[in-house]
């Protein structure tokens, strides 16, 4: 739920990117810390363990302005993609305005990935949300290795019989497509808010 402070004139949102195991998301984090200016991003926190893998969250946050005359702050957070982290991800989705599903493109890696979209409605549910109501987009990421199924194969298993919904290619380990998806995600949650506020 965007955050808005009248004062300040603010507006907050929460992003966060969601995917199996070794799918990128923290690497999208920090590369999108790598490359956005300094004036519009704040410290990359990120708590892993010795092997690099994400044990809570990683946070970043980015300010810039959508809405004239205001600031707005999209605070970027990752989930723990090793099953056994559940909990955590329910934690870290919580009040969140828009999702990054970040799918690891090798073929071998696709029944982790349905399992974790699986896994995401399911905590959605929970929270009495639902994949149709979020904005939300798809990154094929890791498309730069060799062994990577076709987009037509993970758009039939990840989005089959769904609305389309924005697709985005990346290679978030050189940073392709990161930008992309960031930009991609923050325009969806910002037309999400101006429709609400409309209503
Ligand atoms: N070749 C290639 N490697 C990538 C790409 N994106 C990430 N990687 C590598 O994949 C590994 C895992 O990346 P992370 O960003 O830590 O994955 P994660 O999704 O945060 O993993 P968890 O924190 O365990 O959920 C790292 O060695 C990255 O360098 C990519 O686009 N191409
Ligand atoms: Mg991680």
């Amino acid at each position: 739920m965007a955050l808005v402070n009248y004062a300040k004139k603010e507006i907050q949102f929460k992003i966060v990117y969601y995917g199996p195991g070794l799918c990128g998301k923290t690497t999208n984090l920090e590369q999108i810390h790598a490359l956005v200016p300094a004036k519009s991003k704040g410290n990359l926190t990120s708590l892993a363990t010795s092997q690099d893998r994400t044990l809570f969250f990683d946070f970043l946050p980015l300010h810039t302005t959508v809405f004239e005359g205001w600031t707005t702050k999209f605070q970027m957070y990752t989930v723990p993609g090793q099953v056994k982290y559940n909990s955590t991800r329910k934690l870290v989705l919580r009040n969140c305005d828009g999702i990054v599903f970040c799918v690891d493109s090798q073929w071998d890696k696709m029944p982790e990935n349905l399992e974790s979209y699986e896994n995401l409605k399911e905590n959605l549910e929970l929270q009495n949300s639902s994949l149709t109501q979020m904005p939300h987009v798809l990154q094929y990421n890791k498309r730069d290795m060799d062994n990577i199924a076709p987009n037509e194969y993970i758009d039939y298993l990840i989005n089959n019989g769904e609305v389309r919904i924005p697709v985005i290619e990346a290679s978030a380990f050189n940073g392709n497509g990161v930008l992309e998806t960031l930009n991609a995600i923050a325009k969806l949650v910002s037309t999400d808010f101006q429709e609400k506020q409309n209503k």
